[in-house]
């Protein structure tokens, strides 16, 4: 029998899907990883629980996610990813070449994530127009490079997650363009 403490612990905003947070959301529940919840109020309250949540040694930079896993504290949303991938022995390519692929894309998403958080609030024409179009342009030539569903075919990698976070966010935030609006997005396979 699992006990509490066995069970990992995520630390997040409470902002629904939006984020970097449901990318490592989203990855433990396709794994199959139960988690406690520990969500944090997005207001007036956060400074003092990101102080709080530093001195506790649940984040170092006073950002989440961070996840609680077999006595280790993971944060930085990607590598923490890359951790699980490992730990789980799936979710990353077989061979070198295919997780510099893995890595390499998502690198880009984490430039996209930047840029996006930037424009949260509201988004520069530079953004809807030309940014994002970019973006996508380029995940396509990616994920051509194999049969697909997934950036490496059958077979679904960390980064797959990342990459359907970003549509979706970018679908929440009114960014998405039109070439990838939901009727598009039904087909993604995740
Ligand atoms: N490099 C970190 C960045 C984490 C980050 O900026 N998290 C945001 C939420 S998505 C946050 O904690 N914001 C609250 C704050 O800046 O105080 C990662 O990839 O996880």
């Amino acid at each position: 029998m699992t006990s509490k403490t066995d069970i990992p612990v995520y630390h997040y905003l409470d902002i629904g899907r939006l984020g970097r947070g449901e990318v490592v959301n989203l990855f433990l529940k396709d794994a199959g990883i139960e988690v406690h919840q520990a969500r944090y109020p997005w207001d007036a309250s956060w400074s003092q629980q990101s102080e709080s949540l530093k001195k506790q040694g649940i984040t170092r930079t006073g950002k989440v996610p961070s996840l609680e896993y077999k006595g280790r504290i993971l944060t930085q949303h990607i590598p923490i990813l890359r951790y699980l991938a490992r730990d789980l022995q799936r979710y990353d390519g077989g061979t070198n070449w295919e997780k510099y692929h893995v890595d390499a894309v998502s690198d880009i998403y984490v430039d996209w994530r930047a840029k996006w958080v930037g424009y949260l609030m509201e988004a520069s024409a530079e953004y809807k127009d030309q940014y994002v179009v970019e973006y996508y342009n380029l995940m396509a030539e990616y994920y051509s490079d194999y049969e697909g569903p997934y950036l490496l075919g059958e077979k679904i990698t960390y980064v797959d997650f990342a990459i359907f976070q970003s549509m979706d966010n970018d679908e929440r935030t009114g960014t998405l363009p039109v070439f990838y609006e939901p009727r598009n997005l039904e087909t993604f396979p995740l």
